[in-house]
């Protein structure tokens, strides 16, 4: 009965880590800035409808521009641009499934790096499948009795002495 319980919780705990949504921070540690190679973080990581990207940076010193693919390869801002942000802690949902293309417009800053695309997948629940089938196996051989007879008289030691220490002291009341 406990065991089940906690099999059920443990399943359901595989399951909603499969479902929620994750927060990435766009270059980890380092944040939005020179520097770092924004290629390979977003590489690192796969995107789901649902999770949110942040950008962290000093206000001012970067922006971020979400625009078209074309944008993304020639670096120039001035076309191209499906929305600015430009906050220094900028959230962004990644509410479609779909590529989005990200780079910063302060001059030479594309150029040099600060640009990346992801492509967001739809939130998917066979993305859960493959940690759930290895995770089965492992709870099922647990109700050999002498386990749970082994649980069963922990707890009942420690309510015994629970139960000794209250006498104790309604003895001394
Ligand atoms: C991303 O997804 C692929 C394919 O589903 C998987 O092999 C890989 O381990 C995932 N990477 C991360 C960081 O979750
Ligand atoms: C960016 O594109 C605009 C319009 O296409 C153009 O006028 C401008 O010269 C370009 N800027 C650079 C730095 O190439
Ligand atoms: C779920 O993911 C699989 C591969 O990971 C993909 O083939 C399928 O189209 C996805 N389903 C939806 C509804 O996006
Ligand atoms: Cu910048």
């Amino acid at each position: 009965m406990g065991e089940a319980k906690i099999f059920l919780m443990f399943l359901t705990m595989v399951f909603l880590k499969g479902a929620v949504s994750e927060v990435h921070t766009v270059g980890d540690e380092l944040g939005w800035n020179t520097g770092a190679n924004f290629g390979s973080w977003s590489r690192e990581y796969n995107f789901s409808v649902g999770d949110t990207l942040v950008f962290k940076y000093l206000k001012g010193q970067h922006n971020v521009y979400e625009v078209i693919e074309a944008t993304y390869r020639s670096c120039n801002g001035s076309t191209g641009v499906l929305a600015t942000y430009e906050s220094g802690n900028d959230q962004i949902e990644l509410n479609k499934a779909k590529k989005y293309w990200f780079i910063c417009n302060f001059a030479g800053h594309c150029l040099g790096g600060m640009r990346f695309f992801i492509d967001v997948k739809e939130a998917n629940s066979t993305n859960i499948r493959p940690t759930t089938p290895q995770s089965e196996p492992i709870p099922p051989p647990p109700p050999p009795p002498a386990n749970s007879c082994a649980a069963i008289y922990v707890f009942d030691g420690w309510s015994f002495w629970v139960s000794l220490v209250a006498f104790g002291v309604l003895l001394q009341l």
